[in-house]
């Protein structure tokens, strides 16, 4: 099924048009369209966050496997947190440091206390956490 598409007029004051279409420059876009649509969605997947919806995530760790038992404790959550974990990517980067990205589904409380457990166990230098969107609400 095709969306139908709407036109409307938009004013702004000079200068915040003008950083407008700098910042769209500079995030690669051609197009105003495309680039308010997708403004437009990134709001709809924080909406999604914020009224605890279903969503996806991706929690990213740089961790030193040298670091004892650590291996053994990210296993251990993960184990116990299968409902919500979709996939598990591990690149071992070095001799010591490993790169760990865990795709996870589920309410977002649920998932940002994951991510809370993983990145503070001791010998994690580094994690972050990306909000997504299981795309449902979306076109
Ligand atoms: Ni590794």
């Amino acid at each position: 099924m095709k969306e139908e598409i709407v036109r409307f007029g938009v004013s702004l004051p000079r200068k915040l048009k003008e950083d407008f279409d700098r910042i769209m420059k500079k995030k690669g876009y051609r197009n105003r369209s495309k680039f308010i649509a997708d403004l437009v969605r990134k709001l709809l997947v924080e909406e999604e966050w914020e009224k605890g919806k279903e969503v996806v995530g991706v929690i990213l760790l740089i961790y030193n496997h040298h670091q004892r038992e650590l291996v053994e404790k990210i296993l251990d959550i993960q184990h116990h947190n299968t409902k919500n974990i979709l996939s598990t990517q591990h690149i071992h980067l070095d001799r010591e440091n490993c790169l760990e990205i865990t795709i996870v589904r589920g309410k977002p409380g649920k998932l940002q206390k994951l991510w809370g457990e993983l990145g503070s166990l001791k010998g994690v230098k580094f994690s972050n956490f990306l909000p997504a969107t299981t795309g449902k609400h979306l076109i």
